[in-house]
């Protein structure tokens, strides 16, 4: 599956060719809900109707799924499957390097082991010394770190190379330069790139859906997705949050809870002493304690009331608010 939505669904045969084509039955079994039954980077069964649409009959099981909670549909989205790699786009300015909207995306691939760059794009702009000592701090948890820049061209051949012959979805802000890497990395890609607003510094979500594009080798794919304001998290059991932070499995055998420990003024927990130690970045752990927040409300919410919490966690009040 290429693209789609909506009952309207591109999907690539083996040949190449391009087909439209629609959802047997309008649904597809899946033992989950999810907020759409297909993303990009999917592997599909479907029937040929005619030369250029068909029907698509079933879903291939996911190697892997990059999802965000949808707060409208109460489910999970899914925004791009099968890919080999993650690769997290954030831009040095315009709009301003969020690093707490980057820990909630690299949730998922490290929980899944799945491979996961942190791409500094707009380079050009400048890196100041806390956004540098962020990006040291991020390299020592482990992160794979790429800088590169659309505008002078630094670090784009890198990219590449690094995606060569994989399938890799591109995520991250509204803005930061997903599609325009995409289209500096190989000539001829065409995807649409947008204005960055001025005045509050924020894409405009120019990419409305997510596309998988194949690159001229022939073998390389990669998955363009639109930008996210908020970035919200759910489904997770909160005692399992801890193993999505790879610091935290230094912290807690510094905890006389150990692994059970959620490092919230436990009796006998070192998160402070780690924090001072340099173990784990003090923003890191305010990043770490609010997820943990909004999983453990949630799972307090639903088990009191029987019934999927309210949505008063809405995401437009704060311009600023990226996370
Ligand atoms: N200075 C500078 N500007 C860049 C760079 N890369 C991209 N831009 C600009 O950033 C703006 C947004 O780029 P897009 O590629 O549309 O960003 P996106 O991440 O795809 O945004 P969405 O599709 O909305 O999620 C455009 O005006 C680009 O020209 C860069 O390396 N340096
Ligand atoms: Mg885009
Ligand atoms: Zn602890």
């Amino acid at each position: 599956m290429v693209a789609g939505s909506n009952n309207v669904f591109d999907v690539r045969a083996a040949d190449g060719r391009v087909c439209r084509c629609s959802l047997k039955g309008k649904k597809l079994k899946t033992d989950e809900r999810f907020y759409n039954p297909l993303t990009a980077g999917d592997e599909v069964t479907w029937e040929q109707s005619s030369p250029d649409a068909g029907v698509i009959t079933g879903l291939q099981p996911r190697r892997s799924l990059f999802w965000r909670y949808n707060e409208k549909g109460k489910a999970r989205q899914a925004i791009a499957a099968n890919m080999d790699v993650v690769l997290c786009v954030a831009s040095a300015g315009m709009p301003p390097f969020r690093p707490r909207f980057i820990d909630r995306v690299s949730l998922e691939p490290v929980a899944a082991k799945l491979p996961f760059v942190l791409v500094l794009n707009k380079a050009d702009l400048g890196i100041d010394d806390e956004l540098a000592a962020r990006l040291v701090d991020y390299r020592r948890i482990g992160f794979e770190i790429m800088v590169c820049s659309v505008e002078t061209g630094d670090g784009i051949d890198q990219l590449r190379a690094r995606i060569d012959g994989k399938q890799a979805a591109f995520v991250g802000q509204s803005g930061v330069g997903k599609s325009s890497l995409l289209n500096a990395m190989e000539a001829g890609l065409g995807l649409r790139v947008g204005e960055v607003c001025e005045k509050f510094e924020r894409g405009r979500h120019t990419t409305v859906a997510a596309v998988l594009v194949h690159l001229a080798d022939g073998v390389t794919r990669v998955i363009d997705t639109p930008g996210v304001r908020r970035f919200a998290i759910r489904g997770i059991d909160p005692l399992e949050l801890p193993a999505c932070f790879p610091e935290l499995q230094v912290v807690q055998t510094m905890c006389q809870h150990g692994a059970r420990c959620l490092h919230q003024d436990e009796a006998g927990c070192g998160i402070e002493r780690a924090i001072k130690e340099g173990i784990m970045h003090a923003d890191r752990y305010e990043s770490y304690s609010r997820i943990l927040y909004e999983l453990q409300d949630t799972v307090q919410y639903e088990k009191a009331a029987g019934r999927p919490r309210p949505d008063y966690w809405k995401d437009d009040k704060d311009e600023y608010d990226y996370e």
